[in-house]
């Protein structure tokens, strides 16, 4: 598999997953704005819709879109990541998959955009608060979003959380969220991920 990422984008959840699965694959490093991965190809021509992250199966197809992405790596991984198999938890999982892609994920969305006002960054960063309320309530004590086992979720809340240290949003608002950024970020494979995306 090859996964296109960029360095701390949302390309990070799968990289986290793929590292955590220890499933092999090659990264290749996408600059998004000029639309080319590190050996120069045109990535338009991989990922049509031009952003990161997209998946290259060994069958020769590109997977895009975190959501399809984290599940199909979820089932490649088996074990403790794989998605459970029928019953609530496995509709929890992806209800959650969900929330996060377009609740928190696009939640972001405003902040990409240079034409965005600030007083609109504001009322982002305000809409986000509440996202973030629901979010610590939920993960609690956790230790992880859904209790005792680290899922696909998790990769995926920890790069999005993240964020909130480019965007000027005081996460130290939300100390449990605090705490689960650092129970998260102590795990070997995400310790792995960072180092490999340059980012400590
Ligand atoms: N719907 C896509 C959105 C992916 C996305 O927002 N990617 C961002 C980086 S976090 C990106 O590549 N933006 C640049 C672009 O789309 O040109 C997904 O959930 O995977």
């Amino acid at each position: 598999m090859k996964l296109y990422f960029t360095p701390g984008a949302c390309s990070q959840a799968p990289h986290i997953v793929l590292r955590e699965a220890g499933l092999a694959f090659e990264p290749v490093m996408v600059d998004l704005k000029a639309k080319r991965t590190a050996s120069g190809d045109d990535y338009r021509a991989i990922n049509a819709k031009g952003g990161v992250p997209a998946l290259g199966l060994d069958t020769g197809e590109v997977l895009t879109e975190n959501a399809a992405i984290l599940q199909y790596l979820a089932d490649q991984a088996g074990g403790d990541l794989a998605l459970p198999e029928k019953g609530i938890e496995r509709y929890r999982l992806l209800e959650w998959l969900n929330y996060l892609a377009t609740e928190v994920h696009k939640g972001f969305g405003p902040f990409w955009n240079p034409a965005t006002p600030d007083s609109y960054k504001e009322a982002t960063r305000a809409q986000l608060a509440g996202k973030f309320d629901y979010l610590e309530r939920a993960i609690g004590d956790g230790p992880y979003l859904l209790g005792d086992r680290f899922s696909v979720l998790d990769a995926y809340a920890f790069t999005l959380l993240n964020w909130t240290r480019i965007h000027d949003i005081d996460i130290g608002r939300w100390p449990g969220l605090v705490a689960y950024l650092e129970r998260v970020g102590a795990r070997p494979a995400v310790q792995e991920t960072l180092r490999a995306e340059g980012l400590i």
